[in-house]
């Protein structure tokens, strides 16, 4: 008989002694909200797409209506790779990709990574998290953006939230705009989250642009719809009122273990 037999047949076991504590790791918090923004998307008839984070020119650039040379290009500060390969600047060309394959009416988001070549503060980072929608249909107006728009903010905040539209410009959407909610930090009076203007701006949009259903081989005159483009980061930075992007991914204890 081994020495641990023998202890236990000398002492017997105490079943009622406790047992040993188990510590658990932490879903990290841009985790949790891509999870909650899938699942309302999903409640609201949108699949949920995927797509490589190192892309070509044209799933990023030229497909989506931004010619070479074009000034435009200036508004994403690119990371190149060698041969002319990049990091996604935004998660449009999985949209892309997805619309060369599939013939519209549909609706799809393509959360993910995505990269720019930018200095850091609170607010940029260099890479963050995109979720970019997308709905195409026949008569697929920005009324149809609005009410899901509003209805995806209901649901993700459990509450009111008020809305804004502003004109904006991309070259992908035409019309283009801007979609600001009232800071829910401050409620509107201005704080450092919203630098004292009272509203987020958080979701730019527009109606896609003849020249991108072009591209994916779409008669324009057939089809049209809206895509638009959440940064998950600021929609956590919202929820958990953190003020610093950059605290995502420092992996500091700290801060993950909050969550
Ligand atoms: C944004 C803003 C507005 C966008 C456009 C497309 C596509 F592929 F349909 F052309 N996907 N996402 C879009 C629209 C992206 O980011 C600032």
């Amino acid at each position: 008989m081994g020495l641990y037999n023998l202890k236990i047949k000398q002492q017997g076991i105490d079943v009622t002694a406790p047992g040993k504590k188990q510590f658990f790791g932490h879903l990290h918090p841009l985790t949790l909200v891509r999870r909650q923004v899938e699942e309302i998307f999903q409640q609201m008839g949108f699949s949920i797409i995927g797509g490589p984070e190192i892309e070509t020119e044209w799933y990023n650039f030229d497909a989506l209506n931004i010619p070479k040379d074009h000034p435009a290009r200036d508004m994403w500060d690119t990371l190149w790779l060698k041969n002319k390969l990049l990091l996604r600047t935004h998660t449009s060309p999985v949209q892309i990709r997805y619309m060369e394959k599939h013939q519209p009416p549909f609706r799809i988001i393509a959360p993910g990574r995505v990269f720019r070549h930018e200095a850091t503060d609170a607010s940029h980072d260099v890479q963050f998290y995109h979720v970019e929608g997308l709905m195409i249909g026949k008569d697929i107006s920005m009324a149809n953006f609005k009410a899901i728009a509003k209805e995806f903010f209901q649901r993700f905040f459990n509450k009111e939230v008020k809305i804004r539209m502003r004109p904006g410009y991309f070259p992908f959407t035409e019309p283009s705009f801007e979609m600001d909610i009232q800071c829910l930090v401050c409620k509107g009076k201005g704080c450092s989250t919203c630098g004292q203007t009272g509203w987020i701006e958080l979701w730019p949009g527009g109606m896609v642009h003849p020249n991108v259903f072009k591209a994916v081989g779409y008669n324009p005159k057939f089809w049209q719809g809206f895509a638009f483009c959440i940064s998950l980061d600021r929609l956590a930075m919202m929820k958990y009122k953190i003020n610093d992007i950059r605290l995502f991914y420092s992996n500091d204890l700290r801060f993950l273990e909050q969550f």
